[in-house]
């Protein structure tokens, strides 16, 4: 029988942007991600964030919902141009009302909040100080994180720092979370949010002693494309530039010299101030938590063969290059979603075997999950039985990972209601409850639950042992 923790998190996720909609109620600033869809890059004919699933107004309803599921835990960012008003950092009252009433509901029902500081939605007012690419970046964040932890630090234990900070410098232009205005190298804008995320967790440790924090990068084990030492070689610089400098960083607090001997060698060393150094050998975290969708398959690659691959579409899991080092290749073993993203159920446990092996910190899962093109039946029912497929495979391998000695806090799958994709809309379903509303149509946003809540509730009832 698979054995999941007594308290173990089963929960799910969401975050700000993508959920609330609302970007101009309760005194909310603009944010990078408000007119993403306003770019050239942001694909046609598909809805932007303005309105994305109306949470800012239908919260209580959706938390009732969380909590007949039976929820341990909701993941949510707190949306910081809904906090800070401008680069002085006043506060917004409203912003911190309305996510005090959220945690309060959530407790109320035995929820525990698991809070990410930022998922992709900067304020549009950093750039008065140059934005991500200063080293004042982090000053900024460090601000905001006290006036979290100063509002909420009494209520909630669990703390992430910044979404998928290896995002933001491998697939940045993608998901929209880098300014155009930008100039810096993304390695040096990867340092600025580790010197932010760095700050955040010292400050934490030093106001919350009781609370836990962590970052929450998407890790994914990589497969070399063959067995040519080439390839194999490729499938380690991945490791290193996909995942591992990402937590190496925060972790054991410094640069590995491969990473620092690959910058010299493209000449993008990284700018690092001394109290730099220093902060980010003072900011252990307490668990690692991580994103996991796929996992990846790496071959060696051409200088021709770069220079072809440039105007590539790239995402968060696919087509990803990397001068000098490889490019990602299909994985003619692994079946894929509607969205062209392949599962991996295997890798899952694989990956997660990985990062302990490496860190011996406990795991937390912040986004697990299957986009798909759900249909709403004239009976307002949806058979999204290859969601319950997917939920089935990973957690059993999730409990696989347990019994080889993993050690585990929680799981919460992406999402926990429909949402906004990062740059495929809403077509792109995940939730395990559905939202009526198209692209272009936002309908009533009437709430239904879908096959998938109903099996996930029984699950989470039984703590994962009837999987
Ligand atoms: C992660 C992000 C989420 C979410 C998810 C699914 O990278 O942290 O914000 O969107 O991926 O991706 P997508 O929306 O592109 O399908």
């Amino acid at each position: 029988m698979h054995k999941f923790p007594k308290d173990f998190l089963w929960g799910a996720s969401t975050s700000a942007y993508q959920i609330e909609g609302a970007i101009n109620q309760g005194g909310k600033v603009p944010s990078i991600m408000d007119r993403f869809d306003e770019r050239d890059s942001y694909p046609k004919g598909i809805t932007g964030f303005k309105v994305a699933s109306d949470h800012y107004n239908k919260w209580r309803e959706d938390v009732s919902m969380m909590a007949e599921m039976g929820f341990k835990s909701y993941r949510f960012s707190i949306s910081w141009p809904r906090i800070i008003k401008n680069v002085k950092g006043d506060v917004n009252e409203e912003g911190i009302k309305f996510y005090s009433d959220l945690i309060d509901e959530l407790l109320k029902n035995n929820i525990q909040p698991v809070v990410t500081m930022l998922h992709f939605d900067t304020p549009d007012f950093i750039d008065e100080i140059g934005g991500i690419d200063s080293h004042d970046f982090g000053k900024l964040f460090e601000h905001y994180a006290k006036v979290l932890f100063e509002n909420f630090g009494s209520r909630v234990k669990w703390w992430l720092t910044i979404n998928e900070l290896n995002m933001f410098a491998i697939a940045g232009q993608i998901i929209g979370v880098i300014s155009e205005k930008s100039q810096a190298t993304k390695w040096q804008i990867m340092h600025n949010l580790n010197v932010a995320q760095a700050r955040a967790i010292r400050l934490c440790k030093k106001m919350l002693p009781d609370a836990k924090i962590g970052p929450a990068p998407n890790i994914a084990s990589v497969y070399p494309a063959s067995s040519k030492p080439e390839d194999y070689q490729a499938k380690l610089n991945f490791d290193q530039l996909r995942n591992w400098i990402f937590l190496d960083i925060v972790c054991f607090g410094d640069y590995s010299n491969w990473f620092k001997n690959f910058l010299k060698s493209i000449n993008q060393e990284i700018d690092i101030t001394a109290e730099e150094k220093e902060i980010l050998k003072d900011s252990k975290p307490d668990f690692i938590a991580f994103n996991y969708y796929t996992t990846m398959t790496v071959a060696n690659i051409t200088m021709e063969e770069y220079l072809e691959s440039k105007n590539q579409p790239a995402d968060q899991q696919s087509k990803l290059v990397i001068p000098g080092i490889g490019k990602s290749v299909k994985n003619e073993n692994l079946e894929k979603t509607q969205f062209g993203w392949e599962i991996d159920p295997l890798g899952f446990k694989n990956t997660l075997k990985e990062v302990w092996d490496r860190y011996k910190l406990p795991i937390m899962i912040t986004e697990n999950g299957i986009g798909a093109r759900d249909v709403l039946t004239k009976d307002n029912k949806i058979h999204d039985d290859y969601r319950i497929e997917y939920y089935q495979k990973h957690i059993s391998s999730m409990a696989n990972a347990i019994a080889d000695g993993v050690e585990m806090i929680g799981y919460m799958p992406w999402s926990a209601i429909d949402l906004v994709s990062t740059h495929e809309g809403i077509s792109k379903r995940y939730g395990f409850v559905y939202v009526n509303r198209d692209e272009d149509d936002e309908k009533d946003m009437k709430r239904y639950r879908k096959d998938s809540f109903f099996w996930y509730k029984d699950l989470i009832k039984n703590n994962g042992e009837n999987i």
